[in-house]
């Protein structure tokens, strides 16, 4: 069997998946590219990696014998796909399969802020509720205005669960999409003006940094929510931070940031901002569909077959 690189923190995870991936292979689990050990690594003709952690000219310097980097998700910005292309090296990801459970985490985020489910978890956790009465009252959900920046896959499905919360839905992005029954609105901060929910779901890379900068924000709004379940590179951290620290912005939801794992002290310390871990995939069910959609893209490059996910074929 050929031998591949996984990464161990994300394949490793899931339950049952690397078994699937020995019977077709001779697994090498990676924890860090440079960690890897150089005798092994001349054997690699794949590396399975993740968004997190990506691949660049150093790491394909790494595993010379490689012949294809398969990405663990459906964001690829991590991965210098330019690079790939010009060592004659496939690129494949994970599109679809993790679309829903995105889109479920933005809804979860945006009841979360709006309704305070943290806080008021603690509130009812803690006794408060006993010794102090109810929680303050929070914002309705059902009926307000959602924008979306970004209708790809993950873009469509979250629109699909606000109109069952009755949300006037509008959108960007870089061109407008004919087939698509939601307005659309090309200039972000007018889309922003037009919103009381941001979602924030487009591709991450230098095309969409800071799209959402002060500007946009301030069109939100002291009554706007933000969510963000696509790269924390789209959110200008420091302009959010301002626009909270402010009171310009109702909260936010953010399962993504700019400088992963970290965060800043003045998102951890707000309460108004519900924070997750990059985890908007993070089921069993989602990641052993992504782990097996890896496995089918090294197969059919082995077998000679066309890649069922291509990002460089
Ligand atoms: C990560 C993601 O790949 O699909 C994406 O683009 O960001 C995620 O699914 C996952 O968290 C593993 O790193």
């Amino acid at each position: 069997p050929q031998e591949i690189a996984m990464l161990a923190s994300v394949f490793g995870q899931v339950p049952g998946l690397l078994d699937e991936f020995r019977k077709h292979f001779t697994v090498h689990l990676m924890n860090k590219p440079e960690l890897f050990d150089p005798e092994a690594a001349r054997r690699v003709r794949a590396i399975a990696t993740s968004g997190g952690v990506g691949a660049d000219a150093s790491v394909y310097d790494r595993f010379p014998a490689a012949e294809i980097v398969a990405s663990f998700g459906v964001g690829y910005d991590q991965v210098d796909v330019a690079e790939a292309e010009r060592r004659g090296l496939k690129v494949t990801n994970t599109p679809g399969v993790l679309t829903e459970d995105v889109a479920d985490l933005a809804i979860a985020l945006l009841l979360a802020v709006s309704r305070d489910i943290v806080v008021g978890d603690a509130h009812a956790r803690s006794g408060d509720w006993a010794a102090k009465g109810p929680m303050p009252l929070k914002r309705k959900v059902s009926g307000k205005r959602a924008g979306i920046v970004g209708l790809g896959g993950i873009g469509q499905d979250i629109a699909r669960r606000a109109a069952a919360f009755n949300m006037d839905i509008a959108w960007t992005g870089p061109r407008p999409k004919p087939d698509q029954p939601y307005e659309y609105v090309p200039d972000p901060v007018a889309l922003a003006e037009r919103s009381d929910v941001l979602f924030v779901s487009c591709v991450g890379g230098p095309e969409t940094r800071h799209l959402v900068n002060t500007q946009v924000l301030k069109a939100l709004g002291p009554e706007g929510i933000l969510v963000n379940v696509s790269r924390g590179s789209v959110v200008d951290e420091d302009a959010l931070i301002a626009a909270l620290r402010a009171d310009g912005l109702y909260g936010a939801g953010l399962d993504v940031f700019e400088n992963e794992p970290e965060i800043p002290q003045a998102l951890k310390d707000d309460r108004r901002v519900v924070l997750h871990p990059h985890h908007a995939s993070g089921t069993t069910e989602t990641r052993r569909a992504m782990g097996l959609l890896v496995l089918d893209n090294l197969r059919a490059h082995f077998d000679g077959r066309p890649l069922p996910t291509p990002v460089v074929g």
